[in-house]
């Protein structure tokens, strides 16, 4: 059994519907909730001109290995119908696996710990809210102390 780190984002059609459905989805695929973090509005990063989203983060336990748990959370948003139109452009939901235990992954389809989770007030913010204290092998701080140097001017807001 290992424990992971998601992070979920939503902005398009019912954010906060859509963010509820996919946590609600989760234990289906054999992947139990833990933690869930506050909601946050947040400003697009990457591909500024888009509507804000919502994100969150979950701590969950599962027997999916990495690979297995990517495909578990694209079968999530296939369901609930989120397609994106092009890369980095608005959907109604996307699913990422910030952590897998203390794993390390690169391989084409799938990079853990995500390669670019320390860069964004998006996912810190909350994943710094649930498990502060957390520290993967191949960063030099608790999430905790990454959001506090952190440099990403993007707002995010509790909602
Ligand atoms: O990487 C996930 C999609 N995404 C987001 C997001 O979830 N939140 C914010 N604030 N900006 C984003 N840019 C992209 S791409």
């Amino acid at each position: 059994m290992a424990t992971a780190y998601l992070s979920l984002g939503s902005n398009v059609g019912d954010r906060e519907g859509s963010l509820r459905a996919a946590i609600a989805a989760l234990p289906h695929a054999g992947i139990r909730v833990k933690h869930l973090s506050s909601i946050y509005e947040t400003e697009p990063v990457d591909y500024l001109d888009q509507p804000w989203f919502l994100n969150c983060v979950v701590e969950v336990e599962t027997e999916l290995e990495p690979l297995a748990l990517l495909q578990a959370l694209r079968s999530i948003e296939l369901q609930l119908d989120s397609k994106k139109e092009f890369a980095k452009g608005p959907r109604k939901l996307d699913l990422d696996i910030l952590l897998h235990g203390k794993e390390t992954v690169d391989s084409p389809e799938l990079q853990i710990p995500h390669p670019r989770m320390l860069e964004r007030r998006f996912v810190l913010t909350p994943l710094a809210e649930i498990a502060p204290h957390l520290k993967h092998p191949s960063w030099p701080a608790t999430a905790a102390a990454l959001l506090y140097r952190l440099t990403d001017p993007s707002q995010v807001r509790r909602l």
